[in-house]
Order: structure tokens, then sequence, then C-alpha cells
């Protein structure tokens, strides 16, 4: 397989999960503004979303959408119990927080990563991106210490990834104390740790 990242992007949580499975993989890293490949060509002609994280598997095609490639390795890789069984609600719990984490955050915090945003508009992107991790923070405070309980999941592997991005856009996370905890969990897991250097995030 043959994973088209960007360090730090959404595309971490695929990198995390592929490390998570033991799987033999490659990358490639995309230039985000130009699409440009590191090894040459244009990104486009590969996934004309023009957007990482995209998979190519071993039989050649590609995957792109991070639920999708999330769900697909998982599956892929049962021991691993990183997606429980089609048919367990458990499945839908993990499957629930990864339309959330993708809808109500990752989205939100596009708009930060614009340098030309302005004072008002990053507001009111925080404000939302407040009200969702308080959420998680309170859930996490009544269980955890990954978001379904005592099993890391592929949504940790993505909520992961997103709480990095706090640091990037001069977020505080204080204000919601079990999230430091979880990253804490999640950081000292070997799959995130090698993900991390493999991206030259530390
Ligand atoms: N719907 C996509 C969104 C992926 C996405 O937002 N990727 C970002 C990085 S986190 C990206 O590549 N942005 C560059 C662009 O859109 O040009 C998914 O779930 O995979």
């Amino acid at each position: 397989m043959k994973l088209f990242y960007f360090p730090g992007a959404c595309s971490m949580s695929v990198h995390i999960v592929l490390n998570e499975i033991g799987a033999t993989y490659e990358l490639e890293k995309v230039d985000m503004m130009t699409k440009e490949l590191e090894s040459g060509g244009s990104f486009l002609d590969i996934n004309p979303k023009g957007y990482v994280p995209c998979l190519q598997l071993d039989n050649g095609e590609y995957l792109t959408e991070v639920g999708a490639i999330l769900q697909y390795l998982a599956d892929s890789n049962p021991g691993a119990n990183l997606l429980p069984a089609v048919g367990d609600l458990q499945r839908y719990r993990v499957v629930e927080f990864i339309s959330y984490i993708s809808g109500e955050l990752h989205k939100n915090f596009a708009p930060l990563f614009n340098p030309e945003i302005t004072d008002e508009a990053r507001g009111a992107s925080l404000e939302i991106i407040g009200k969702r991790l308080g959420l998680l923070n309170d859930q996490l405070g009544e269980g955890g210490p990954f978001l379904t309980g005592e099993q890391f999941t592929i949504a940790d592997a993505y909520l992961t990834t997103v709480l990095g991005w706090a640091q990037f856009v001069k977020m505080d996370l204080s204000p919601w104390p079990n999230l430091g905890g979880y990253a804490g969990a999640a950081m000292s897991r070997p799959a995130v740790l090698a993900t991390l250097k493999e991206e030259g995030m530390m």
C-alpha cells in the first residue's frame, strides 16, 4: 500500500492505523499548495479531489476519504481490534465518533489554517470547536481512556490527529483537561509515536 499524505494533516490518522495494524506501506508526500508529489508528477492525476489522504491499495486501486479508509483498514485487520464487527452496536459508536470528528471538528479547524482569516471568523470557529471539544471532554470524563472506553479505535486515531492541530492554530486546550489526559494516553502508543517520527513531527 502507498499513503499519499502531508505531515500532521488528517492523513496522519490513516498513517497511525497503518502502524497500528503493522502494515507494510510506502509514503508519498503531497505538496498541499502545488499538488505536486515528492517523487514528481501531479497528485491530481491520482486523486482529482486534490486532498489527502489517499491510499493506494495492493491491487492498485485508490481509496479516499478518512472515514472510508480507516474502516477499510480496520476491517481488513480484525485482529488489531480497531473497530468492532458489523452488527455490534459498539461499531456504530466508533462510526458515530468518526462522523462527529469529520463534520463537526475537522471541518471547523480548516478555516483556522487560512493566514488571511479575520479575527471575527477566527473567534467564531474557536467558539464552535470549543463547544464540540466540551462534549468530548465530558464524555471522556465519564469513561475513557479512549473515546469508546478501554480500547483504542480508528476514531481515536482520527481525534488524536485533529487535536494535534490545536498547537498549529495556537488554540489553548487547557479548558478541557480530560482531552489532555486523552492525548497523553494516545501519544504513549508506539504506533502513534512511530507515525509522528515518520512524518517529522517530533
Ligand atoms: N473529506 C476529506 C477531507 C480531507 C481533507 O480535508 N484533507 C486536507 C488535509 S487535513 C487537505 O488535503 N486539504 C488540501 C486541499 O483541500 O486542497 C476526507 O475526509 O478525507
